[in-house]
């Protein structure tokens, strides 16, 4: 088994320390940081959002290997800003005012790292006017606004309007999740997109900016 083959094996089975020398071995051997990332570990975390989004893993196994795949992109960032290997968008993630709920929009973050994008984290109980303020800040292409009560999913109907006021319409755009959430509120409060779950948000956010 190559290299790369071994660092997707490992970051599918969780095992960040393994996946951290691996990547270091790797980078050592000469290989290309951009290869390491799409081959081993962007590749690893594909067969991990396929076996997520059909019931094959839950959860924990989603965290476990999205904490290897952190491990190994550690390693590869200097090297990656270094050769130049671009993120394919930045998207600022957070969840609604007035909700503290944080699992789902983890994983939703963790997920989007593993499908390319650069994740700016604002965290828990975000008002509108600061996912609009960190999209301006940090040139994002994506709002990713997570709920999880039936009392704060209607607050991100704020994030769309805030985001139109300030004029980003166009540039950035925002999509929504949450386990109340839905497509026909996703369309009822405007927003560009909706996904079920952490994997698929990772392929409807390349969906909107292709
Ligand atoms: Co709360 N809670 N909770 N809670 N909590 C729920 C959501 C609830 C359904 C439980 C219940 O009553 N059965 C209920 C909501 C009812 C409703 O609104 N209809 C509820 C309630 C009522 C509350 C409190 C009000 C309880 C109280 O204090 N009386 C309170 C609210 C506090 C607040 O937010 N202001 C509260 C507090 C908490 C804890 C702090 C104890 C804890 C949160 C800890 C944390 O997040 N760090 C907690 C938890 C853990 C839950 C449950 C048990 C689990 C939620 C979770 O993490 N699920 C939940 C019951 C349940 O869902 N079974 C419950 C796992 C997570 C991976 O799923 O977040 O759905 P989820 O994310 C999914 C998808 O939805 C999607 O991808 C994820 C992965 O597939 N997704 C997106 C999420 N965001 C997305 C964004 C996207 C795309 C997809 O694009 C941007």
């Amino acid at each position: 088994m190559s290299v790369l083959e071994q660092i997707a094996e490992n970051l599918i089975k969780g095992k960040a320390n393994d996946v951290k020398t691996l990547v270091q071995q790797a980078l050592d051997e000469g290989l290309d940081a951009g290869k390491i990332l799409n081959e081993g570990l962007l590749a690893g975390m594909g067969v991990v959002g396929k076996r997520f989004k059909a019931n094959e893993v839950y959860v924990p196994e989603v965290l476990i290997a999205a904490r290897a795949m952190k491990a190994g992109t550690e390693i590869l960032k200097p090297r990656l800003a270094a050769d130049g290997v671009k993120a394919c968008g930045t998207i600022v993630v957070g969840t609604v005012q007035g909700d503290l709920h944080d699992i789902g929009k983890n994983l939703v973050g963790m997920m989007m790292e593993g499908a390319g994008f650069k994740v700016i984290d604002i965290g828990i109980n975000v008002p509108a006017e600061k996912f609009v303020e960190s999209a301006k800040e940090n040139n994002a292409e994506l709002i990713g606004v997570s709920a999880l009560l039936t009392t704060t999913m209607t607050n991100m109907k704020a994030v769309v309007d805030a985001a139109k006021s300030a004029g980003l319409a166009g540039k950035t755009k925002v999509m929504v999740g949450g386990a109340p959430v839905t497509q026909a509120f996703c369309d009822e409060i405007g927003a560009d997109g909706y996904a079920a779950d952490a994997a698929s948000a990772a392929d409807v956010a390349k969906e909107l900016i292709a």
